[in-house]
């Protein structure tokens, strides 16, 4: 990929009152000729939430379990990121366009921005969920890290933002409850990270049903040791660091940062925490949604 020269932590731009990366806003209105395939599965997420994992585990499944396959290319082009734009790279969109059915596709987007075609083609949805403690911690260091970012301050006014909901793709809290809410009527396989932390076999049992595939005992351990985080961040089609350090730069913070459960506790302050529980108990007071914060 060419230099890039000018993504240096552009502020945020509003779309439908979302709040979105400057070259995102850019690509959705080109994302509105995208056309959805019936066999199309999309990994919904909000940002931080174990989207790569999944991503991986599904091209993994998707191959047969061929690990060689699945270095044909990084993860941010075998699975195509739909509203992904930056100067000096394909677009997510562009990108689509070589990719073979079945395809794989990743988006952060909330309800109100993702392309009506994936619905009414009725594609089916790996959605996951991670606690919002340890989504706001990863997310910060992602900030520090992926300069297209604004800056993201000190972490006590980045967590103000996240709360606020003026991050990147807007409110953690209505992300996770709209996505909840399409289940009654779409085709959602609603995960949680923790859940995959604590039994990635029984997780990925559960995406092979859903997407009708199933494949040999050994072949599913090899998938779950393949994608543990340690393998996963050594392995350079999935830890991002073929993207130029313009892009991302890993001497700041690695993209496979820590990869665990509870990390909010080594960097929420006891007055951080308070206030962010009682806001929490507000915005999902009335939804039957339960996120482990610790395993
Ligand atoms: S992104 O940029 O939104 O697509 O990021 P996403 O992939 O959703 O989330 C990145 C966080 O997921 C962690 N991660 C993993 N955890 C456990 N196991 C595996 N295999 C794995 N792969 C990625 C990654 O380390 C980020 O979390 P933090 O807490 O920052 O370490």
């Amino acid at each position: 990929m060419e230099p890039v020269q000018d993504t240096y932590r552009p502020p945020l731009e509003y779309v439908k009152g979302v709040p979105l990366i400057k070259y995102f806003a850019e690509a959705l209105g080109p994302l509105e000729s995208f056309q959805a395939w019936p066999d199309d599965v999309l990994i919904s997420t909000y940002p931080k939430s174990g989207t790569t994992w999944v991503s991986e585990i599904l091209d993994l499944i998707y191959q047969g379990g061929d690990l060689q396959k699945c270095q044909r290319a990084p993860i941010y082009v075998r699975v195509p990121f739909l509203e992904f734009k930056m100067p000096g790279c394909p677009t997510g969109f562009e990108l689509l366009e070589d990719t073979p059915a079945p395809r794989l596709l990743k988006t952060h987007l909330p309800l109100a921005l993702l392309p009506q075609t994936l619905l009414d083609q009725k594609v089916k949805v790996v959605y996951v969920a991670r606690n919002a403690k340890d989504v706001a911690v990863s997310f910060y260091h992602f900030y520090r890290m992926a300069k297209v970012h604004p800056d993201p301050g000190t972490w006590d006014s980045f967590l103000e933002d996240f709360m606020a909901g003026e991050v990147s793709y807007g409110s953690w809290y209505q992300h996770v409850q709209e996505w909840w809410e399409l289940r009654h009527t779409h085709p959602v396989l609603y995960l949680f990270y923790e859940d995959m932390k604590e039994n990635p076999k029984r997780e990925i049992q559960k995406i092979l049903e859903f997407v009708g595939r199933s494949l040999p005992e050994e072949t599913v351990e090899d998938i779950v040791q393949h994608t543990s985080f340690q393998e996963m961040k050594n392995n350079a089609m999935t830890n991002y660091r073929t993207l130029p350090s313009d892009l991302l730069d890993h001497s700041i913070s690695a993209f496979m940062r820590k990869g665990i459960t509870g990390d909010w506790k080594s960097t929420f302050t006891v007055a951080q925490n308070e206030r962010f529980e009682a806001y929490y108990a507000e915005k999902m007071a009335g939804c039957n949604l339960h996120f482990r914060s610790e395993l």
